[in-house]
């Protein structure tokens, strides 16, 4: 087994959190994505779609996204669990990774990609050019991040983590994507001390 990793990028990260909360060693190999090696034929083969981070499997097997890569090492590592145990908890785990991924990091990434340098001309992942930024797509995206993080710090004032009292694969992308907006100089608000609090 062999993780395709990129020690620079968010999602790779995601799966790293992942697997450090469970103690759990896989190799790594980095694509470096900066220099566009997810371009390359080889590992497109693995992942049609461009990106990190990817999991090989012995048998050949590549499982691209990192929420499903996350999903692979619960099944066989099941604890500490961090999708949750019963019908309840993994619904509400599901909600709240979601909302984390779809109204914070997906609008983030619209954010920073049309707006930094080096995404001229790359403005959506995994395609090496003839998307070229859209002021106004990353001034929408920067308002939907300041959305969400209103909404998580009125979240974390009631609950210690996203989706309850157990720190769950929904706190690992929300964190990520906190830390993620740092390139572009976006801090948590000051008045925002949950979030704070929560991010430590
Ligand atoms: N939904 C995917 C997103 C993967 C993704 O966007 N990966 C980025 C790094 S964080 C990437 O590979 N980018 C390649 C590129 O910019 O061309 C996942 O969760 O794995």
């Amino acid at each position: 087994m062999i993780l395709h990793d990129f020690a620079l990028a968010p999602n790779p990260r995601r799966v790293r959190m992942f697997l450090a909360e469970k103690r759990i060693m896989v190799p790594r190999v980095q694509v470096d994505i900066r220099e566009g090696a997810q371009f390359a034929e080889d590992f497109r083969r693995r992942n049609p779609w461009s990106t990190v981070p990817v999991l090989e499997l012995d048998d050949g097997c590549c499982i691209a996204e990192s929420v499903a890569i996350c999903r692979y090492f619960e099944e066989r590592h099941p604890e500490p669990t961090l999708f949750g145990r019963d019908a309840r908890e993994k619904a509400r785990i599901e909600m709240w990774n979601r909302r984390a991924e779809l109204d914070g990091y997906v609008p983030l990434a619209d954010a920073v990609r049309n707006r930094l340098a080096r995404f001229a001309d790359r403005a959506v992942t995994g395609l090496p050019s003839g998307f070229p930024q859209i002021p106004a797509v990353a001034a929408r995206g920067l308002e939907r991040y300041r959305l969400f993080l209103e909404r998580l710090d009125r979240r974390l004032a009631e609950r210690r983590f996203l989706a309850g009292e157990r720190f769950s694969i929904a706190d690992i992308t929300a964190f990520v994507t906190v830390e993620f907006a740092n390139r572009i100089d976006e801090r948590i608000p000051e008045g925002h001390r949950h979030l704070a609090r929560w991010h430590g």
